[in-house]
């Protein structure tokens, strides 16, 4: 609580602030970024907002993407940074390089691995989002809130609720949403344009990424694969596979689905997603990754068939209880 304050009051006092959120960004740490940005300026502060690259839709269509910029000016000056929805330093990419040592740091997260590297941390890992966070400092701080720093902090929620489906849609996340829909959020609107919008390259890459899930471990674990070979036939690009996740675990019986992505000749990034028991986190720190009890990541360093043979001999023992 103390550090809400203490954020609050940094907010209030300065002038200059840069905000950022981790690469490859989701609409939590975009739509918490650009929240926070609409009203710091609403109040009259100067800010900047960076993304280690542009924006792809559908991140691009909320409001105020326009504002993003994928570089500073060097001799830009800044009083304070705001890093967003970053469980540590490296996954800001190059976005990184804006941070000179002097600049202090203000680092709001609720991934239960952030390793505090600001210096004020707001880290709660019982939050839904970010969003979440950022509206109850946004309140604190007597920041001004229109519809659409409302729409952005509901889209925050939403995408990192599943659309308030996931275990970690709680009551206050509930409530945080109702507020926003009073301040001028619209639910119809945001899910068209964020959750319901598809290009056509990212549904022929669903087609055959579904062709791929198999199970294993009698039916407990679900794998989906998706190759650079299918990105190209489907010509999409790696963030049309978002949520495709969901599938694996989606299947009746399954409690641990996972998503295997080829990222070069010879590195992959897993995804993974339990229903109820498994800590997914725990899972995926075996592989030096880490992330929530229900959802977590890591990357892997070796081509996707052997990736998939040692993860699966670890997931096997982990399910059956042998080294948790
Ligand atoms: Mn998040």
């Amino acid at each position: 609580m103390m550090c809400l304050h203490r954020i609050a009051a940094v907010l209030t006092d300065e002038h200059r602030f840069l905000l950022m959120t981790h690469k490859d960004p989701d609409a939590d740490g975009i739509g918490s970024m650009l929240a926070l940005g609409k009203s710091l300026s609403d109040a009259g502060k100067e800010t900047t907002l960076l993304s280690q690259e542009p924006l792809r839709p559908p991140l691009n269509l909320l409001k105020g993407a326009g504002q993003v910029v994928t570089r500073v000016d060097a001799d830009q000056v800044f009083d304070v940074a705001v890093v967003l929805d970053c469980a540590e330093k490296e996954r800001l990419g190059y976005a990184a390089d804006q941070l000179r040592d002097q600049l202090p740091l203000i680092n709001i997260d609720h991934h239960e691995t952030n390793d505090r590297f600001g210096t004020l941390n707001l880290i709660e890992p019982e939050s839904s989002s970010t969003g979440e966070l950022v509206f109850g400092v946004i309140q604190a701080a007597g920041l001004p809130i229109g519809p659409d720093v409302a729409g952005n902090l509901y889209a925050a929620i939403q995408g990192d609720t599943g659309s308030f489906r996931y275990a970690n849609t709680t009551a206050r996340a509930l409530r945080a949403a109702a507020d926003l829909v009073d301040r001028g959020a619209d639910p119809w609107g945001i899910s068209r344009k964020v959750m319901d919008s598809h290009s056509l390259p990212r549904l022929r890459l669903l087609k055959m990424a579904l062709d791929t899930i198999q199970l294993h471990h009698k039916g407990r674990v679900a794998i989906m694969t998706l190759t650079r070979k299918m990105l190209e036939e489907a010509g999409a690009h790696e963030a049309d596979s978002d949520q495709f996740v969901d599938y694996p675990r989606f299947v009746r019986g399954v409690e641990l689905g996972v998503l295997i992505r080829e990222i070069g000749a010879d590195a992959c990034k897993f995804s993974l997603r339990s229903n109820t028991w498994v800590n997914a986190a725990r899972l995926a720190s075996r592989f030096g990754g880490g992330g929530h009890e229900r959802a977590a990541g890591f990357t892997y360093h070796g081509p996707v068939t052997v990736a998939e043979n040692a993860f699966l001999k670890e997931a096997e023992r982990f399910l059956d209880g042998i080294c948790d």
